[in-house]
């Protein structure tokens, strides 16, 4: 049942179809961001997520993402409550954060042009609106010769975890705290014994997504 040391062990067949959700990430390391990114979305994707209800945001650093994170989700929440009125695109207004994985119009991520991404193409078949079902915050800080790093790391995890909380939302933790950019590859994937990380938040939002909606 329990077979290796490290990682959240075999993942199960899931069924996202039902699932709305978000990807808020850094753009801080970039290089190392993005496969994160990409790896998550093909999890997403292979769980059976519908590309357009997989919403894309980007923040400036690791700093930033409980913010974003918070106003996004309050954002969905908003417009859940006020769509049946027939008011305008609440998430688009509160969201205008912009993205730096892709810039323009893009076949691999679906950029808007206005800051917010979607990993399917604009008026797709199966768009859900609504709050989402999970949030991955994804960032990556690599220690430096001062103590900032630690400062970031830890008021960052906290703030995650005070939004997840306070909403009730799984919000998983995609934030990379390594000593050196070599870790960083090894953890993005991009070394030969690399694992990419993002693969398992994927999973991990699509998990906890689907035992959330079991709880409710
Ligand atoms: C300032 C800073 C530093 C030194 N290092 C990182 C990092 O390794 N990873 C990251 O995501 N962000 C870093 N930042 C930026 C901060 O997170 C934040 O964006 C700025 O301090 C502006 O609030």
């Amino acid at each position: 049942m329990f077979e290796g040391l490290k990682g959240p062990g075999e993942s199960q067949a899931k069924d996202g179809s039902s699932l709305r959700i978000a990807i808020v990430h850094a753009r801080w390391n970039t290089t190392l961001i993005e496969p994160l990114v990409t790896g998550a979305i093909s999890r997403l994707k292979a769980s059976g997520v519908h590309p357009s209800n997989i919403v894309i945001q980007s923040v400036p650093g690791s700093w930033e993402l409980p913010i974003a994170v918070q106003r996004l989700y309050s954002a969905s929440q908003i417009q859940a409550s006020t769509s049946s009125s027939g008011s305008g695109d609440l998430l688009g207004s509160a969201t205008d954060l912009p993205s730096l994985v892709v810039q323009g119009n893009d076949e691999k991520t679906g950029s808007k042009g206005d800051g917010s991404l979607t990993a399917g193409k604009t008026g797709d078949v199966g768009k859900k609106e609504g709050p989402f079902d999970a949030i991955i915050a994804i960032g990556v800080l690599i220690k430096g010769e001062t103590v900032h790093f630690e400062h970031i790391a830890e008021v960052t995890s906290r703030g995650l975890m005070r939004v997840q909380l306070d909403f009730g939302v799984p919000l998983i933790f995609g934030l990379l705290t390594v000593l050196n950019e070599e870790q960083g590859r090894k953890r993005a994937g991009l070394t030969e014994d690399g694992h990419n990380h993002g693969e398992d938040w994927g999973d991990a939002a699509v998990e906890m997504a689907l035992k959330r909606k079991q709880w409710n």
